[in-house]
């Protein structure tokens, strides 16, 4: 018998795809043939989705059924990342959850339930998971939320607060194409790395990002990348690379500031006129105020980057069309609204602000769509409704909001309480990769009654769950999608049927409404195919509002994806604040850049100051604890994969050293230490350890070592070394300040050794921990 193998389109964050499947599996992603720059995450996707790791049917962990909702870490019980699932079916499983609720909503509140529920999840504007569980949640009476992301947290609250916002300084941001045609120089802090590039959120048509990118640099656009890694520029940029020391670009910043006002050279005119507060900030610039003056050669000791060199990149900043942009990376740390705002303090001091090619450059290249022209394809979503509870987290304090009920934060000028949390509902991200310091996650994690999870896979965040329901991925449902500001609209069509038992997120959400009555209000009597038919009508009628016309559904499917044509813009906000600012102010109490904020002098946050200010990070490698931990640790994107989305997949696997995450290190740091390349190393601090794979290459600093984001969590033992190369066992757990309570996952010192113990197995890639299968045991031979 011949297989019957075809192609259906679909798409994913990192590009749009033909599915090869034999109409009960998932063969292979193949890229869409137009992609000129595609990328091979999609190659993890087929094994892993019929792999052991598969969740298959409804799971619910041991001790929570013997012993009921509660604390995990009551005396006697199994704590949770420690227990074994059993197997139920979906009616018991749905009764589980749905009776939990009611308990919970009654006993304590629909504020006891946190549902954030922050993380990607996968493409699709019906499927998404996080419309589908807060959709749910809303209708169940509400939900704690949470607020901001943990890609850039610090710079859309700063940017809200003195740059009109975080949307008008995307819009501002040049192009590469507009770089190429007007720009001269590109100075970006933290890089702006091709592998970044290859994720857009909510998909993306095509990677036409590496070529926008070439582009520039064939134009003869200058390149400088301030990072302690090389290859945060993509080669053909041929950019100059200034390795400084993490967390210490506010302080180059300040130097290169510094200089250019020393020789006169900075843009009084637009000072004067668009922005409000120089004056305080150019005394405390001068050291005036503080008796400081952040010159060239202060910026020196605390960076590692000469003076000479930074006095140089002075002159050309001010007298060439120049970009001043930050990746989010610098923000993603301690005091990490500072950096953006200095940035944008920068550009515009350097004359380059609201002109074609130059100013600030929000983030160039953190994702597909930065740095490329930004469009709006009208697509609508599945109707979300509303959140009867007001309360809500900065999304990285999670760990605090579970350990700390009662205590009172501060964000962004306001005061809150953490509510007490009973029951955690998370599904489409993984805080157990996302989320920093894990060991304290982990231990904050046994605090809540209950907690609920939807997955595809035993991951970390599987295993720590109570009740885990398995989820049908992107490949095995059928829907649409279209990519945040990315010009295209693309097919999703179901590859094949989702394994075993499991549903899609909403077939398990209507039979959990169904059990509290409310079946009828979540699905509004439609299945998912009419869903989806619907939302794709809307997207059509809006488009025509707009004078686009859309195919019809069967012509998408066909084409797999159409490109919309590019929609009229309006000027760019900051140009038309340059223009006239009477007439285009920015959304600020000023109207005008806020160099020096009222408001947030207002706030009186110690880690906050009213102006772009030099505050050392909590630890990098001028503070006292680099004795005992003399490497600073960066844990950006990962290569191989979106976050931790299947890392269990070939591809991705095929990039480990021994099984273990890479970690690369400096030549120079790894001779001292006695390591090899390929070695298994143990990183290690105060915090916890963990394994991985020694890669040595000067493209890294000397005193940096460069941990990926992604690794499956995989502890040997509950709270004990991560064998697999997880950083967030070693990063710190603490907001970026009062202010945006943004993740400072940066900031981490750490030390490195050989390891020379037995290596373990990876244990996180296998199936859940289940009771033991008697029917493989040998029998005893004792007496029946
Ligand atoms: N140390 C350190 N930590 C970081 C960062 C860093 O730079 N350093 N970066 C941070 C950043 S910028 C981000 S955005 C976060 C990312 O954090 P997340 O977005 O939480 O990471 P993902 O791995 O994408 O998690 C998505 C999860 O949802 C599951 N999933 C996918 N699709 C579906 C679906 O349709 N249904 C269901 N039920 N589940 C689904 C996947 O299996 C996966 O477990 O990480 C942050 N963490
Ligand atoms: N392949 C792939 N691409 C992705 C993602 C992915 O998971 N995989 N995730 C996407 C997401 S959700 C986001 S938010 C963006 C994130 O975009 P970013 O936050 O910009 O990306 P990172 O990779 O965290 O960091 C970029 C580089 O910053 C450098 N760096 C770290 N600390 C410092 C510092 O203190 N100073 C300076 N100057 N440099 C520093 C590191 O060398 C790092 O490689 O990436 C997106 N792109
Ligand atoms: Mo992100």
């Amino acid at each position: 018998m011949t297989e019957q193998i075809r192609t259906v389109p679909t798409t994913t964050h990192w590009g749009t795809y033909l599915a090869r499947t034999n109409g009960s599996r998932l063969l292979a992603l193949d890229p869409h043939p137009d992609d000129p720059d595609p990328t091979r995450i999609g190659e993890s996707v087929a094994d892993a989705s019929s792999g052991v790791g598969r969740l298959r049917t409804p799971l619910v962990r041991r001790g929570w059924l013997e012993d009921g909702p509660g604390p995990a870490d009551r005396p006697g019980s199994r704590r949770r990342g420690d227990d074994e699932y059993v197997a139920v079916d979906w009616d018991t499983a749905a009764s589980l959850v749905a009776d939990e609720i009611t308990r919970v909503r009654a006993q304590h509140g629909n504020r006891a339930i946190y549902g954030g529920s922050y993380g990607w999840g996968s493409a699709g504007r019906f499927h998404h998971p996080q419309s589908q569980v807060h959709r749910f949640l809303n209708l169940a009476g509400g939900y704690t939320r949470s607020v901001d992301t943990y890609s850039s947290a610090a710079i859309t609250v700063i940017l809200r607060r003195v740059a009109g916002g975080w949307q008008t300084a995307m819009d501002s941001t040049p192009t590469f194409e507009e770089i190429a045609e007007h720009g001269s120089l590109v100075v970006a802090f933290g890089g702006l790395a091709l592998r970044n590039t290859q994720v857009n959120d909510g998909g993306l048509g095509a990677h036409l990002s590496p070529g926008a990118q070439r582009t520039a640099a064939r134009a003869g656009v200058d390149f400088v990348s301030v990072s302690p890694l090389r290859t945060d520029a993509a080669e053909f940029l041929n950019a100059t690379w200034l390795p400084a020391r993490p967390g210490t670009d506010v302080a180059i910043m300040l130097g290169l500031a510094h200089e250019i006002v020393a020789a006169g050279r900075h843009d009084q005119d637009f000072l004067a006129r668009c922005t409000t507060g120089w004056d305080v900030f150019e005394d405390y610039l001068m050291g005036r105020s503080d008796g400081v003056a952040k010159t060239a050669g202060w910026a020196a000791a605390i960076s590692g980057i000469d003076a000479d060199t930074l006095r140089t990149l002075a002159v050309r900043i001010a007298t060439e069309r120049t970009v001043i942009s930050t990746s989010y990376s610098v923000q993603r740390a301690d005091h990490g609204e500072q950096a953006p705002w200095m940035a944008l303090t920068l550009a515009a001091l350097s004359g380059s602000m609201g002109r074609p090619g130059g100013g600030f450059g929000c983030g160039l290249g953190a994702l597909h769509r930065n740095g490329m022209r930004l469009n709006r394809v009208p697509a609508a979503s599945f109707p979300q409704g509303v959140n009867g509870v007001a309360d809500f987290i900065p999304v990285a304090r999670i760990s605090d909001l579970l350990t700390r009920p009662g205590r009172e934060f501060d964000y962004d000028g306001g005061r809150y309480t953490y509510p007490d949390i009973r029951l955690v509902y998370w599904v489409g991200g993984n805080p157990f990769h996302h989320h920093q310091d894990l060991n304290r996650l982990a231990a904050a994690w046994q605090r809540p009654d209950t907690v609920i999870v939807h997955e595809h896979f035993a991951n970390a965040l599987a295993r720590h769950a109570d009740i885990v329901l398995p989820a049908a991925t992107f490949a095995e449902r059928t829907d649409f999608a279209a990519g945040r500001e990315d010009p295209f609209l693309m097919a999703m069509v179901a590859a094949s049927p989702p394994p075993g038992d499991v549903l899609t997120d909403y077939e398990i959400f209507a039979r959990i409404a169904e059990k509290l009555g409310l079946e009828e209000k979540f699905t509004e009597n439609r299945t998912a195919a009419e869903w989806v038919d619907e939302l794709y009508e809307r997207t059509r009628k809006r488009a025509a509002t707009l004078d686009v016309q859309l195919p019809e559904w069967a012509e998408l499917v066909e084409r797999g994806r159409v490109r919309l044509p590019d929609l009229d813009r309006p000027e760019k906000p900051y140009a038309a604040l340059r223009a006239n600012p009477e007439a285009h102010p920015v959304a600020t109490p000023s109207g005008r850049l806020e160099i020096y904020s009222t408001t947030i002098a207002g706030f009186g946050y110690a880690d906050c100051p009213p102006h772009p200010t030099w505050l050392e990070p909590s630890e990098w490698l001028g503070s006292p604890l680099a004795q005992r931990f003399p490497l600073a640790l960066v844990s950006g994107q990962p290569e191989r994969r979106l976050h931790s989305q299947f890392d269990n997949g070939a591809y991705s696997r095929a990039g480990k050293i021994n099984g273990r995450e890479p970690v690369l290190i400096n030549p120079a740091d790894a001779a001292v230490r006695g390591i090899a390349d390929g070695c298994v190393v143990r990183l290690f601090n105060n915090r916890g350890a963990c394994l991985a794979g020694a890669v040595l290459s000067a493209d890294i600093r000397p005193g940096v070592v460069r941990l990926s984001t992604g690794a499956w969590y995989d502890p040997l033992t509950p709270g004990g070394l991560d064998v697999h190369g997880n950083p967030n066992v070693l990063t710190p757990d603490h907001g970026t300040s009062a202010l945006a309570q943004g993740p400072s996952a940066h900031t981490a010192l750490v030390q490195v050794e050989l390891w020379s113990g037995p290596v373990p197995d990876i244990t996180v890639f296998g199936p859940m921990p289940g009771p033991p299968d008697r029917s493989a045991q040998p029998s005893s031979g004792g007496p029946e």
